[in-house]
This record gives C-alpha cells, structure tokens and sequence, in this order.
C-alpha cells in the first residue's frame, strides 16, 4: 500500500485526525456507586491491576544458588546459546543473542553457569562438568521451583487478592478489591452518600485528597518532552516532592495504594528470596504490562489514566505482542503507519470490514481498553511433558532406553514435587511419543496405575513397555531405527475424585476422615477377606432405589441432581461417624464441581464480548482464543498462527 491514493482512501474513510474523544473510555467520573459497589469486575472504573516480572530470572535463580554476589556479571548457558544474562553482565553490552565466546571476549570474569540437566542414572538434575545434549536433558526444575516460591510471597502478601502467572516469572495480581477496602479505610467519609447529594448514588465523589507518590515508583509522565522517548523513564527516579502534573483522580489514588501493596511485596521476595523484581501498575492488564517493561531493573512504574494517551500514541505498534506478527505488518501494510496514534485515526467500522468484526479488540487495545480478566489458573496442571529433540537419531533399543530413563526421571521429579502441593495428584495416563526420522510423530499411551511412590523405575518400565509396542524392537523392525524426537509425558493428572478415595492409599485423611478411617479399620480387622480397598463413597446417579434408606448413607446434590452416598460397607458404621463421613463427602463433591467449573471457564470460549485479550508469557495481551466459528476465521483468526 504504497502509493498516496490507496493510502489516503483507506485513512479517509476512517476519520481525519485522533482526538482526546478516543479515550474517552479512560476518563469517566468515579461515582459513589463505583466506589460501593463490589461487582464491577473489569469496567470497575477503580481497577488497578499489576504485572511483576522477575529481574534475569534464570541469572538470578543461578545467582542466589550458588552465592555469587548480585554484581558480578553472570550467565546462564543451555548448550551453547545463553538464555538469561544478569544485568551487571549487560553492562558489558552482552545479550541473549550472543554466543558464549564472544560473550567472554567482552567480559572476561564473566561467570558462567549450564543450566541444570538429566543425566541417566540420576535421580535429580545436576550441575555436571560435561553436559553435552547427546546425552543429558536440560532441567527447569530450580527455576519452577524459585516461581512457586515467588507466587506464593504474592500471595502471602495480599490475602484473597487474585494473582494469574503469566509465565515462569511474571504474574498479573488484581488489586482492586484490596485498594478498594485501602480506600473506605483511610476515607471513611466516602462511605456514606451525603443527604444531599444531587444525584444519590451516582454524584460523583468529592475531589480526591493530595497524594504522596514519594518512594512509591516512577511515574510515566502526562506530558512527556516531545523528543523524549516515550518508552523510556525521562529520570532515573521520580524526584521527591516533584509536582504531578495534571488534576488528580480518585484512580490515582487507587494506583498510588496499590503501589504502596506491590512495593512492599517487592521488598519481601528481595529480602526473603534475593530476587529483584519490575512491576507495572495501572488499569488494566495490557497497561500494567507495557508499564512493567518502562524501568528495569528493580524498579516499578505507574501508568496514570492521564498519562495514557501520550504514553501509547508514539508507540510503535508492533511492538504491541499481538500486533507484532502477521496482524501488525497486515495493519502496518494496509494504511502504512507505524505508531499506535496513526491507527487511531482508523474508525471502528473501516477496522472491522477489513479485518473482521472482532477486530474491536485490537481498536480497544489501541486505545488503553483491556477487560480481560485477572484468572488464577487452577492449581492443577493436567499434563505433566518431558522431552528431547536428538542431535543425533536413536538407533536402537538400548538408546532408546537410555533417553527413556532420563525422562522418565524428570517425570518422576516433577510428580513428587506436585504431590507435595497436591498429595493426591495422580496421573492417569502415560503417552510415548516418537518421530522417526523426517515422519510425523506417532504416540502409544497406556492407563498409568496408581503408585504410592511413582519411581523412576515404575515410569521407564511403563515407557519401555510402550516404546516395545510403539517403536518396536532391534529385531522386530522391518526398517531401521532413527528416531529423531522422543517425549514421555503424563496426563488426565487430577486429584483422586469421590469414588474412587482409598483409604489405604496414600492420602492423609482430612481431620474429619480420622475417626472414619480408625472405624474402617476396626471393622475390617473383625470381617472375613476384608483386605480389598474400601472408598469412601460411591455415585449412584439419582438411582435412589439402591441406596440404603438410612438418612446417613447419602446425599442429594443439588447441582447435578446426583446422589452420592457412602459404599455399603460403611453403611453399618455408627451414625456419627457417618454423619462425619458425609460431611466430608460433601466437601469433596463441592470441590469436584468447582475445579469442573474452573476447568469449563479455562476451556471456554465465549468471551464476553467479541475478543477477550489476556497477557501472557512475553507480552500485553492474548491472541483471540484458538477455537472460532467459520466466520471469524475468515476475520482477524486468519492473522494468528492456528498451531
Ligand atoms: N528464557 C529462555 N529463552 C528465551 C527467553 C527467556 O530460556 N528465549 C528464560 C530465561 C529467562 C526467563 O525465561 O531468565 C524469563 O524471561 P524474560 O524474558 O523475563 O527475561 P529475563 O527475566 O531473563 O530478563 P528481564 O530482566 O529482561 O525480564
Ligand atoms: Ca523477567
């Protein structure tokens, strides 16, 4: 689109100038209703929500290991490409684009560290002088660990706050309701609606009180110089006392409590972890993300509503996440502009017949609008994967048995750690994936029996039997082994349902399965061949004939019309042991509908409106979910990878 007709037909149809009109979205009053109510959700006009990054995650992860003090330049090398470069090792001008010889070159005292790996024979990763990838397998099992570790601070740090992990070492935290109660406590004024109020509920409310912002984080400017850098801080540090510009809002001193909340969190997972950290905060998801990225290391940043417009007109465009592909060059091509501003002058209608009706999403996003969601992902992951492209073809069998244990061992490790979050994860399927040669790659699975301790040894015998049936033996192949990627992995990981809880399994009973268990026991040590495993409950589907008629043997779930009813063999045990016993049952139940409920909301594609983007690992927002009709394939779908 390069010549000056097509262009202009295409900008004249939209309109001829960006006006402050388009973000309109960002400026509207803050009412008594807005500040009582709790279920504004995402339109609530007092949403602040923050993304925290870890500084040089994997450096810092290696750093903190091993000691090294926090200055000295340090890397992290995965065979021969870094992957994670501390910020005195940037200093040097050394980045992950690098290879470790010229790294060095530029930075002699440069330390070094390989990433963790498998080797076969070992049960845990280690740091070995020799990792070479034709034989071990590289271990991220330090730096999901050191996440966890992190998440949880966040946690601890904002009781009931929702935190969504956008990768291994950021996370989205929703301060709203927090900030919310912050603000009723310090302004209890704000909670009654004055008598004369002229519009009740809906006056807006009285003119916020000054705000410190000292030691509080760097503000991105309203009105930065116009040569500057908009993507860059214009000072190291906002200079204390230093006027803000702008008339103050109800929102800023909503971010200004959040940022006190993220700042404090900040300094604990320094102090308790060693790790720094780079927040942004402001009204939505996108914002805190782009604002998170504005200073680092170590520092946080806030995006004030009125520093919006300034902050994202320069802004060139694909440099946005999901305008960076084939959308941003389709966009870029077709009205050949490059900044966010230039996009602006694109009207809603013009956008969506050239790019599908839900391209309302990125028109929004343009504009500093997100409402995707702060969703903490259920706890458990239903898959758990290992593994390892080969530099060079597995040939034969022993090989084959080779990459099988070191697999099978970082499977092991991982399931441990998971039991010791969830005690009763367990995975119910195992799956063997192997490529031959240039082929595409062909899986066998087989149901994963239940194991009190899943060894390394009970996973490789389970991934030997299906490599014997999936790739066959030396012997057995008509063509000759090369199998050039292999993957072992678990899935349909739960926790054990109701129904299927054993009580000389593994589970630590619940405090209120005590005294169930002793009662089991009793009765099984006095009963003829009682030595087969006794669950808890069964699930009669509203098959009420058969359930005994005691008021203590079941109960009616309201919500899937099931009965569920304790197994007949503890129908004989004292009322109120089994009155516990159904209390617990129905515990269990409520949690089985609610992790369907999560896993539905997780699977669901029905956003609330035309697309809801959601940040992610690297950037601002989420593509449009995978799964679309025909139609909007046709649409932006056609901009996005369907893989
Ligand atoms: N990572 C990786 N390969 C990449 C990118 C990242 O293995 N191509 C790993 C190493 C990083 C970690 O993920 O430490 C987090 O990635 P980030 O992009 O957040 O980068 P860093 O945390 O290293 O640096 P920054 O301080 O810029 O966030
Ligand atoms: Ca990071």
């Amino acid at each position: 689109m390069d010549t000056e007709g097509s262009v202009s037909s295409s900008i004249w149809k939209g309109k001829a100038k960006a006006t402050d009109l388009d973000y309109e979205d960002i400026n509207s009053p803050i009412t008594y209703r807005h500040l009582l109510s709790n279920n504004l959700g995402v339109r609530d006009p007092l949403r602040v929500v923050a993304l925290c990054d870890s500084d040089a995650f994997y450096a810092a992860c290696e750093q903190v290991r091993l000691g090294v003090d926090p200055s000295v330049p340090l890397v992290v090398l995965q065979w021969q490409a870094l992957i994670a470069v501390n910020y005195p090792a940037r200093r040097y001008g050394i980045s992950r684009m690098d290879n470790i010889n010229d790294a060095k070159k530029r930075c002699p005292d440069l330390k070094v560290v390989h990433v963790a790996t498998y080797r076969e024979g070992e049960k845990e990763p280690g740091y070995w002088p020799d990792p070479d990838t034709m034989t071990h397998k590289v271990s991220l099992d330090l730096y999901r660990r050191e996440s966890a570790k992190i998440i949880q601070l966040f946690k601890d740090g904002l009781p009931g706050g929702e935190i969504e992990r956008a990768s291994i070492d950021e996370a989205f935290i929703e301060f709203t309701r927090p900030v919310r109660e912050e603000i009723l406590k310090r302004y209890p004024y704000l909670s009654q609606i004055p008598a004369n109020a002229p519009l009740g509920r809906d006056t807006p409310l009285p003119p916020p009180p000054p705000i410190n912002w000292d030691g509080l984080g760097v503000l991105i400017p309203v009105h930065p110089p116009p040569s500057a850098d908009v993507s860059k801080p214009i000072s190291e540090e906002t200079p204390p006392g230093q006027p803000v510009e702008e008339e103050r809002t109800w929102h800023d001193v909503a971010l200004s409590i959040a940022a006190d909340l993220m700042g404090k969190i900040r300094r604990d997972i320094h102090e308790k972890l060693g790790y720094t950290t780079s927040a942004g905060i402001a009204r939505n998801k996108f914002l805190a993300k782009l604002t998170a990225s504005y200073k680092k290391p170590n520092s946080q940043s806030i995006l004030r509503n009125a520093a919006i417009p300034n902050y994202l007109r320069p802004m060139p465009f694909q440099k946005i996440r999901f305008l960076g592909g084939k959308l941003g060059k389709a966009l870029a091509e077709e009205y050949d502009v490059s900044t966010v501003g230039d996009l602006l002058t694109i009207t809603l209608e013009e956008m969506q017949r050239k790019f599908g009706e839900n391209s309302i999403w990125v028109y929004e996003l343009l504009r500093g609008i997100d409402r995707s969601e702060v969703k903490e992902k259920p706890p458990v992951t239903k898959s758990m994967l290992a593994s390892k492209n080969l530099p060079q073809p597995i040939v034969n069998t022993a090989q084959g048995h080779h990459w099988i244990r070191v697999l099978a061992a970082e499977l092991a490790l991982r399931l441990k750690e998971g039991r010791e979050a969830i005690p009763a994860l367990w995975p119910k399927t195992i799956v063997l994936h192997a490529r031959q040669g240039y082929e595409q790659s062909r899986s066998k699975q087989a149901p994963f029996p239940f194991t009190r301790e899943p060894s390394v040894d009970v996973i490789a015998a389970a991934g030997d039997k299906l490599w014997k049936e999936l790739v066959g033996t030396d012997e057995s192949r008509a063509t000759p082994m090369k199998i050039s990627s292999v993957q072992l992995s678990f899935t349909g990981i739960d926790s054990m349902e109701t129904g299927q809880r054993n009580i000389e399994g593994f589970f630590k009973p619940r405090s209120s399965d005590d005294r169930l268990v002793q009662a089991v026991k009793r009765k099984r040590n006095s009963s003829a061949g009682a030595s087969r495993p006794i669950s808890i409950a069964r699930t009669a589907d509203g098959q009420a004939s058969k359930i005994e008629s005691s008021r203590f043997n079941s109960f009616m779930c309201e919500r899937c019309g099931r009965r569920v009813a304790l197994t007949d063999e503890l129908h004989s045990l004292d009322d109120d042991i089994k009155q516990e016993a159904l209390a617990s049952l129905r515990v269990e139940h409520d949690d089985f509908h609610f992790a369907q409920d999560l896993a539905k909301e997780s699977h669901s594609d029905s956003p609330k409106r035309a697309i809801r983007p959601q940040s992610s690992t690297s950037s601002t927002a989420k593509p449009p979910p995978k799964k679309k009709r025909k139609s909007q394939e046709k649409g932006i779908a056609r901009f996005f990878d369907k893989s």
